[in-house]
């Protein structure tokens, strides 16, 4: 079995490969708690962002076009976490142009305002938005808010390759995922269109094969690699700040045996290309 071949590669590989173990810092690439006011970081295009309470929100939230701020740090594969209060309609840009014309939004708490209600919508889905036309709603979640405009949730966003993929604490696979190839890079943002508003916005981001998420791609990822791979809650306990995609070495959406291959390309070339 060449799968069974490869991983015995990797056993000899953690013999063989003598590395330099430099520990850096997780791949946080930007925080913000709205403690002290909204970071200068934030673009504030479209609602009249501002702070209150310790939370981001809108003076003027909206869909027509959709309200946005977006962080101006240019992202190709990261994780956003964030909380998301009283959660409604309103959602997260992702790998948008700083125009706003061309990107991925989630949607949160979408499917309300065909009742009329933006705080009463319970479902997550995506938009593609190209040249500023928008998709129709995309892989819908079924009712999964039970209490829209009161709920306080957290998030996780997952972006690697061609994938996104939406957690919530509670559901051990992503609620939504969503496959695209139109967009490699851009900017991660909020949109707002309801009383729901944002905290803890963290963005770290994704290193393809850095496994243990010290920053480099080493052999001290191989062990978290072989977790991930066999074990995928028990990598997530083990390192739970972690992206678990970037054990996804292949950016085919799994983690599995078809990874192994590229994972030792990256261990003995200290980084995926
Ligand atoms: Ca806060
Ligand atoms: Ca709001
Ligand atoms: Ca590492
Ligand atoms: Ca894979």
């Amino acid at each position: 079995m060449p799968a069974r071949i490869s991983l015995f590669h990797l056993l000899l590989l953690t013999v063989f490969v003598s590395s330099s173990s430099s520990w850096a810092a997780a791949q946080v690439i930007f925080t913000d708690d709205f403690t002290n006011g909204a970071s200068a970081s934030w673009g504030n295009q479209r609602g009249d962002w501002y702070v209150h309470d310790g939370v981001y929100d809108t003076h003027a939230p909206g869909n027509s076009p959709p309200t946005a701020s977006l962080v101006d740090i240019p992202l190709s594969d990261f994780v956003i976490e964030l909380d998301i209060n009283d959660v409604g309609d309103g959602g997260v840009w992702l790998r948008t142009d700083a125009q706003l014309q061309n990107g991925v939004l989630l949607v949160t708490g979408g499917g309300g305002y065909g009742g009329g209600n933006p705080n009463g919508g319970r479902r997550f889905y995506w938009h593609i938005v190209t040249n500023g036309n928008y998709s129709a709603a995309l892989n819908s979640t079924g009712d999964i808010i039970q209490n829209p405009g009161v709920q306080d949730i957290h998030m996780r966003i997952e972006v690697i390759g061609n994938h996104y993929y939406a957690f919530m604490p509670g559901f051990l696979m992503p609620v939504t995922t969503l496959l695209d190839s139109s967009r490699h890079s851009g900017f991660a943002g909020l949109y707002d269109y309801s009383i729901q508003t944002f905290d803890n916005v963290v963005i770290t981001r994704a290193v393809r094969g850095d496994t243990n998420c010290d920053g480099v791609v080493n052999n001290f990822d191989i062990d978290p690699f072989v977790l991930a791979l066999t074990n995928p809650a028990g990598y997530h306990a083990a390192f739970p700040s972690c992206p678990t995609s970037n054990a996804d070495v292949n950016t085919d959406g799994v983690i599995n045996n078809f990874d192994i291959d590229p994972f030792v390309t990256c261990l003995v070339n200290s980084g995926c290309s």
